[in-house]
């Protein structure tokens, strides 16, 4: 199953190795986005689901996400270009961390690094996404 994510592009293998050889050692299993959970970002370009590493997501500790992304028929989206911003409204605070799109890993999924919450309570995650259909955003509400 693993293997087949990173067939369709073989130079991204080295680098999906290696974080597998990480994950292995941190006993992490990479996540599984489920496509049925695809929520559409604000203008609808896009179709966007994610599974966390961490299920629960446990405070404090650092984690990954993989962020599934389509367009708005439903085909995967390569080549984007992810911000992740966010933070807890309620307290007026951003991420304690700053969390990247690290690799591609095909079927529109990207690996998404060093997400961490801080606290328990409500927290917003904000995804934007930069590709060929132009910008857009998705916010996702997390109570932690
Ligand atoms: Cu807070």
């Amino acid at each position: 199953m693993r293997k087949t994510l990173f067939s369709s592009c073989p130079a991204l293998f080295p680098l999906a190795a290696l974080w597998f050889a990480c994950s292995a050692f941190s006993e992490v299993a990479l996540p599984i986005p489920d496509p049925a959970s695809a929520q559409p970002t604000t203008l609808g370009r896009y179709r966007i689901s994610y599974a966390a590493a961490l299920d629960p997501i446990t405070i404090n500790r650092i984690h990954a996400w993989v962020v599934r992304i389509t367009d708005a028929g439903g085909a995967p989206v390569a080549n984007a270009d992810i911000q992740i911003s966010g933070g807890m409204p309620a307290h007026d605070h951003g991420l304690p961390t700053a969390p990247q799109a690290t690799a591609y890993l095909g079927d529109g999924r990207y690996l998404i690094e060093g997400m961490r919450f801080h606290m328990g309570g409500a927290w917003e995650l904000v995804l934007t996404v930069r590709a060929a259909q132009g910008t857009d955003s998705l916010s996702l509400s997390l109570d932690l």
